[in-house]
């Protein structure tokens, strides 16, 4: 890499962190400290202490349990066995006329002057990821409008994420994103490679596509079984703070090209996976690639955004795991 796009990644990088980001980030790097802030995240992250932190959560979940139907079933024991679950909007929530609204709803929302110019310029003015023009960022101010929220916190997309993660799960990111075709000859970048997240023991990412992806618009891929506790969950295992991102070729080396999976679709294709296994996806070379983006996740996980609902009403017809997942109660 020469200085100059050096000093281009790394004002980036800064400029989407807050402080505390940052000087986590500067600390976990820096020895002997970093000794230290290792050490600190280790009992963070072991199960009896993660479980403390997640005593509400486990015991809300306790009283809530939900009784899963098949299709939530199948779903749970994917994501259990293989570390994903793909599906449709259609096929898990039955839910006529919701695809369209939320595709509008992205329409209107890349229409707001600040997001048209991201996408005009062809530059996302936040996070690492040149190409990925976000509409709520990493300092959410605008509210989540119905149709996102009536997606993200139906309870039977919360049953299956709760009866995966053990607890009753917390939303600590969501987004809608717009993946800016890049040129085929640009080196991978980021996500782009295989990773695992590196915010908790366990995440779910809910995608859904709202536009078609094909091969070269930027799919989903994920590595089968490599979720914490899978078959290869502990091949170049994430450290939280820190994920993992392995030198290219290695998982090629160590891991079965069988579990290797694409996830191209036709928009209304929803993706539920264990983002601390491994995954890459998000590099377009054809067509811009429009997604709808939420993380689910324990009480212990790092950096979580808060998010407050558009219609005020909605909160009054939400579940406890609703209310729990938006943080309308603690
Ligand atoms: O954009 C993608 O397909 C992958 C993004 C990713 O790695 C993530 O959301 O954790
Ligand atoms: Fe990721």
């Amino acid at each position: 890499m020469n200085t100059a796009s050096w000093i281009y990644k790394t004002l980036r990088r800064v400029q989407a962190r807050t402080a505390g980001q940052l000087l986590r980030g500067a600390l976990v790097r820096t020895w002997p400290i970093s000794l230290a802030i290792h050490r600190h995240y280790r009992a963070r992250y072991r199960p009896d202490r993660w479980s403390q932190l997640n005593k509400r959560n486990i015991e809300i979940l306790g009283k809530h349990a939900p009784v899963l139907n098949p299709a939530q079933k199948t779903a749970v024991n994917d994501l259990e066995s293989d570390g994903i679950h793909v599906t449709t909007l259609n096929r898990l929530l039955n839910a006529n006329g919701l695809l369209k609204a939320l595709q509008d709803e992205a329409e209107a929302l890349f229409r707001k002057p600040d997001v048209r110019d991201q996408i005009e310029q062809r530059i996302s003015k936040e996070g690492t990821k040149w190409y990925v023009v976000r509409v709520f960022g990493f300092q959410p101010t605008l509210a989540v409008p119905s149709s996102l929220a009536t997606l993200l916190l139906d309870d039977r997309i919360l049953g299956i994420v709760n009866a995966y993660l053990g607890v009753c799960s917390r939303i600590k990111y969501l987004d809608i994103w717009y993946n800016l075709p890049c040129d085929p000859s640009d080196p991978p970048i980021d996500s782009e490679r295989w990773h695992r997240d590196n915010e908790d023991n366990q995440l779910i990412k809910l995608f859904l596509y709202l536009s078609d992806v094909d091969e070269k618009s930027g799919p989903l891929s994920y590595i089968r079984g490599t979720q914490p506790g899978g078959r290869h969950g502990s091949v170049y295992p994430n450290n939280p703070p820190t994920g993992s991102f392995p030198p290219d070729g290695a998982l090629e080396r160590e891991l079965p090209e069988e579990e290797v999976c694409s996830c191209p679709g036709d928009a209304g294709t929803l993706l539920l996976y264990d983002a601390c296994g491994f995954h890459r996806g998000g590099r377009t070379t054809n067509k811009p690639r429009i997604l709808l983006v939420a993380t689910y996740a324990s009480e212990a996980a790092l950096d979580p955004l808060f998010y407050t609902l558009e219609n005020r009403d909605q909160y009054n017809h939400l579940s406890v795991p609703g209310k729990f997942a938006i943080r309308a109660m603690n």
